[in-house]
């Protein structure tokens, strides 16, 4: 509380308390989150949303120090819808709101676009989730990512088809974003250079629902592997009309697809067909213990189980403010230098980046689904 002392009309000294206001406004530092909360990806979206708020409670229950002060921090949310053009006019409200640092974007094609305005305005950005290579290869010192890129899920994915599964055939089906497009590229590569042949090229969008005329485009050639580059929004509607078609080939797609949703995206037709897919990151040994232990209490606090990358962004948060710690100061110019060296043990594990913002030593892992749920195959180097 601070003081102010008046003299009233009859000459007394009256004295009243205000509450520390200016003082109280200076020790807060706004972090910006942008991600798809409505359209198809809401159900991702959401759930880094809800990562991040529960890194900033975490905080505020025992507020950071930065360069001698405590500070409350704010979460500033925008809905991006996954569309690369609202994703940019986002950006800019967050810049012009001052947020310190950004956590997000989390679909490539809105990522790549929004981080050239945040470059230019010199503020950090940690996508939780977006993996086309090119977001990370512009040049941009802001760009960071905690998950690995789409020509590492590729390379593994089309050797697993090919090694594991014993793939001659493969069918490719994209949505035509720049994340599905890009890792069924990168999975077809990998598939062919390990011996798979392509037997039909199809594509759809992020939007749709009928897939039944890209999947009869490629059933008469009774492909051994459907891979899908996209999300699960369409991935379970496409293991549903698969079902329907009669097709028995084995399902694959990357991080998109494997999500805790998909089950009840995809409902009876995840019975009786093998589905591989892989999330952008790896839980090792060590860290088991503290993932369940966030799993749980994200569930404690949301009723919701974790849908993939909430983990993810909670680090994100977390990361951000620790280089502030370091630096003594929330001001991009200050903090950015610690941010790039970062060493921070956190709920995903040990991050550490290169100098283009990606995971020095990403991991992923390999799941398939099995009675409704995710089952983890290893982590993958
Ligand atoms: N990595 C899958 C979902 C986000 C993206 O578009 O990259």
């Amino acid at each position: 509380m601070k003081t102010l002392k008046f003299i009233t009309a009859a000459n007394c000294v009256l004295v009243v308390a205000t509450p520390m206001i200016a003082h109280a406004q200076e020790s807060t530092v706004k972090i910006g989150f942008a991600g798809p909360l409505t359209g198809q990806n809401a159900n991702l979206g959401k759930d880094v949303e809800r990562g991040a708020r529960m890194a900033v409670d975490d905080l505020n229950a025992n507020p950071p120090v930065i360069g001698g002060k405590k500070f409350k921090v704010v979460l500033n949310v925008e809905d991006d819808g996954g569309d690369p053009r609202q994703a940019t006019q986002v950006a800019q409200r967050l810049v012009d709101a001052g947020v310190k640092g950004v956590v997000g974007h989390f679909n490539s094609g809105a990522t790549i676009p929004a981080s050239k305005i945040y470059f230019d305005n010199h503020i950090p950005e940690i996508s939780q989730s977006s993996t086309n290579p090119k977001y990370t290869q512009q040049g941009f010192d802001t760009a960071f990512r905690l998950v690995a890129n789409d020509g590492q899920l590729g390379s593994v994915l089309g050797k697993y088809a090919v090694q594991k599964l014993n793939a001659k055939t493969v069918a490719v089906i994209d949505d035509r974003t720049a994340y599905g497009q890009g890792i069924a590229d990168e999975f077809l590569k990998s598939a062919e250079a390990s011996g798979a042949k392509l037997v039909g090229r199809q594509y759809t969008t992020d939007k749709a629902t009928d897939f039944r005329g890209v999947l009869t485009a490629v059933k008469g050639e009774n492909p051994d592997v459907v891979f899908y580059g996209g999300m699960d929004a369409q991935g379970g509607p496409m293991l549903k009309q698969m079902q329907q078609l009669g097709m028995q080939s084995k399902f694959m797609g990357g991080d998109g697809i494997c999500t805790g949703g998909l089950p009840s995206l995809a409902g009876s037709a995840l019975q009786g067909r093998q589905v591989i897919c892989a999330e952008a990151g790896g839980i090792t040994q060590e860290y088991t213990a503290g993932m369940e232990d966030f799993k749980k209490r994200f569930k404690a606090k949301y009723g919701e189980d974790v849908v993939i990358y909430a983990p993810y962004a909670y680090d994100a948060v977390m990361i951000l403010v620790d280089a502030m710690k370091h630096a003594g100061s929330s001001e991009p110019a200050k903090y950015l230098p610690y941010l790039q060296k970062t060493h921070y043990k956190g709920v995903i594990g040990e991050t550490r980046f290169d100098s283009k913002g990606d995971l020095q030593n990403a991991t992923l892992t390999l799941y398939t689904f099995n009675d409704g749920k995710r089952e983890s195959l290893g982590v993958q180097h």
